[in-house]
């Protein structure tokens, strides 16, 4: 299995403008989630993940998995850049009869999981990854999740039992950005110190930047971060990054952009056409 070579930042750059089409076409919620990790799914798939689009289900794949659901948009994005499937199917987002759902959907050929209600992501990584251990696959289990998606207690009873089964094939990123559907994740309810908690459940906690391509690469390239344990990768990242007028602001949670927002989204991401 190879690793498309790519360059990652690139990828960054096209995964948010076909995150920001989609969206608008389908006026769709969900925009800054999706560019909260755009970082962190092109450094994945360009440079991490052994997973193969010409044979998506070989037994020994490492596993994706996009807890935070409602984020789909960017993962279908970037599947089809991996060549998953056709681009222009990404025109179906949100269409009704579609594969290609507001939330991710496993029809969808490479998404793993399908999710959207929040915190079970985990929960299902942690068995894929005990599986692939007892199967003797040098498999590894990614799981991005939301901060907020932390205030879920089925995160925490996952975490434990990946803990204590030592499984250092699981790999959690949680994507740090502070804010939730309705307000700051602090203010909701504050699951900081987070680094700490995971540590206090067996787990080796690392904290980085979450849109910096190189500490993502280097993080990701040596899971795990310790023999024995699984990993937390805590990733500081902005709601809505690379458009600056969507960046750390709650309404983007929801809000779809118009035409004219479109634009100046993409020119942004993009640069002038
Ligand atoms: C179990 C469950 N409860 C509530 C929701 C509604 N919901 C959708 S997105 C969201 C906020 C998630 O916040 P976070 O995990 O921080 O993700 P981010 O906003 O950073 O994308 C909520 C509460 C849901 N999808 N699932």
């Amino acid at each position: 299995m190879t690793i498309i070579a790519d360059t990652s930042l690139d990828l960054a750059r096209r995964i948010r403008a076909r995150s920001l089409r989609m969206v608008h076409e389908a006026r769709a919620s969900h925009i800054g989630a999706c560019l909260s990790i755009a970082d962190l799914l092109a450094v994945l798939y360009s440079q991490t993940l052994r997973v193969d689009p010409v044979n998506p289900n070989r037994p020994d794949r490492d596993r994706f998995i996009l807890s935070k659901g409602h984020a789909a948009a960017v993962l279908y994005a970037v599947l089809a850049e991996r060549g998953f499937f056709p681009a222009r199917l990404l025109r179906q987002y949100c269409k009704d009869g579609s594969i290609f759902a507001g939330h991710c959907s496993h029809a969808v050929p490479g998404v793993e999981v399908s999710t959207g209600s929040l915190g079970h992501g985990l929960s299902i990584g942690a068995g894929m990854a005990l599986a692939a251990r007892r199967d003797k696959f040098a498999t590894r289990v990614f799981v991005l999740t939301g901060d907020g998606e932390c205030n879920e207690g089925s995160i925490w009873e996952a975490a434990l039992f990946a803990g204590h089964h030592r499984l250092d094939n699981l790999v959690a990123i949680v994507d740090h950005n502070g804010l939730q559907g309705f307000g700051k994740t602090e203010d909701v309810l504050n699951p900081s110190p987070l680094a700490e908690k995971w540590r206090a459940f067996g787990w080796c906690a690392v904290e980085i930047d979450g849109h910096d391509h190189a500490q993502i690469g280097k993080v990701l390239s040596e899971v795990p971060a310790e023999c024995g344990k699984p990993t937390a990768v805590i990733a500081e990242t902005v709601k809505g990054k690379g458009v600056g007028f969507m960046e750390n602001q709650l309404a983007w949670h929801y809000r779809s952009p118009d035409a004219e927002q479109l634009q100046l989204a993409l020119v942004e991401v993009e640069g002038p056409s």
